[in-house]
């Protein structure tokens, strides 16, 4: 994974990095190349006579060093489309509306389901929900969507304060995604994923990753809190600002967190990049390129029964009942996998009887659904 093969020999290419001058050269390595990731490709589904979406060494990647970060799973011209869409409506760099936006997220903006249909056919990607259901090693009718949400951030000079995104402090997803706390790490619960759509050249703001480093690894020590904002320690997003508290609260783990910082690695990610992580994975967002913007599209799902984490948006069916009707319509149009993600009763489900066959029909018929799978099992 942390190669440069993919550049030709001779090829250079340098990237700012926190103040750092990185420099990546095709076909050599020194340790700040191996600061790279390079995403590599994912197999076709049918191609190969496999018909799985990642390879057995990048599932391998994300069960035991907590990431893969993959390549070429979605079709450009979906990619193109989502882009276009996404670009439209997310403020341009530069404006006072992106100089406004300091903080994750779209603000419900561009959340599934959304009227931009690019985004909810990327989210429910049949590759996608084969992706995750390998990585863990489930099927994809036992997945659950929690999170897909598109959002800019944008470069700038300094920072608006200690919540500031720009320059993450490193931390883990879970306190925010889950009522629990991760269970042990052969027995994951949930794929993270962050879909990259600019290039890393442009935008700069790479994600660092810590991979994990064995069952022993100190980087990985139990029970995963010493972080701003799990427990009672407050919540601070910016990096220096985290830090600083940090050092005054843990003093004694001052030098533990600073060993994180020095172990990570960075996305050199292109449109379609996927990095997928977990929920006990280090990692962070880092600081931009001024003037630019990047769109990057986090999704997450779980296992079905994992009801603990939970889903960050406001219910799907909240988006019924607007007059272009683009929720009925995606429940109609879509497949029983892509509906039983999103908690949809399954073939042979003890919802199914006479009445409910007549009803969910009565709903959805005239947007083309086909109820014959569920008349078959029930
Ligand atoms: O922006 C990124 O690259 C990572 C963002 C992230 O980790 C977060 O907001 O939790
Ligand atoms: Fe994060």
């Amino acid at each position: 994974m942390f190669t440069s093969d993919n550049l030709n020999a001779g090829d250079t290419h340098t990237l700012f990095l926190n103040d750092k001058r990185l420099t990546m050269t095709g076909k050599q390595t020194n340790p700040i190349e191996e600061k790279w990731l390079v995403a590599t490709p994912g197999q076709i589904p049918g191609a190969e006579g496999k018909d799985s979406v990642l390879r057995d060494i990048q599932v391998a990647s994300w069960r035991n060093q907590g990431f893969t970060f993959v390549s070429g799973i979605l079709p450009a011209d979906l990619l193109a489309e989502l882009k276009d869409h996404a670009g439209r409506i997310s403020p341009p760099p530069g404006s006072p509306d992106a100089a406004a936006i300091t903080d994750f997220g779209s603000g419900g903006q561009l959340t599934f389901p959304s009227q931009v249909q690019a985004l909810n056919r990327v989210t429910l990607h049949e590759n996608i929900l084969s992706a995750t259901a390998q990585l863990l090693g489930e099927e994809v009718p036992n997945l659950r969507l929690t999170q897909s949400d598109l959002w800019p951030k944008y470069g700038r000079e300094g920072k608006s304060g200690e919540q500031d995104n720009l320059d993450q402090r490193i931390h883990v997803d879970y306190p925010n995604h889950t009522l629990a706390h991760p269970a042990p790490w052969h027995r994951p619960e949930a794929v993270e994923m962050i879909l990259y759509l600019d290039n890393v050249e442009q935008t700069g703001g790479a994600s660092a990753v810590v991979p994990r480093l064995g069952e022993d690894d100190p980087a990985y020590r139990w029970p995963i809190v010493d972080s701003p904002g799990i427990g009672d320690l407050r919540y601070v997003n910016d990096r220096v600002s985290a830090e600083a508290y940090f050092a005054d609260e843990r003093p004694h783990l001052a030098e533990w967190r600073a060993s994180l910082y020095e172990r990570e690695r960075y996305t050199r990610f292109a449109p379609g990049d996927i990095l997928f992580y977990r929920h006990d994975t280090w990692h962070r967002g880092t600081p931009m390129n001024a003037g630019t913007r990047r769109l990057v599209q986090n999704i997450t799902y779980r296992r079905a029964h994992c009801e603990w984490i939970s889903t960050l948006h406001v219910g799907w069916a909240w988006k019924a009942y607007r007059d272009n009707k683009h929720l009925e319509k995606l429940i109609a149009a879509s497949s029983l996998d892509q509906r039983a993600v999103l908690g949809f009763p399954q073939p042979g489900s003890d919802y199914w009887c006479a009445e409910t066959i007549a009803g969910v029909e009565a709903r959805y018929g005239m947007f083309g659904m086909d109820m014959t799978p569920y008349r078959l099992n029930h």
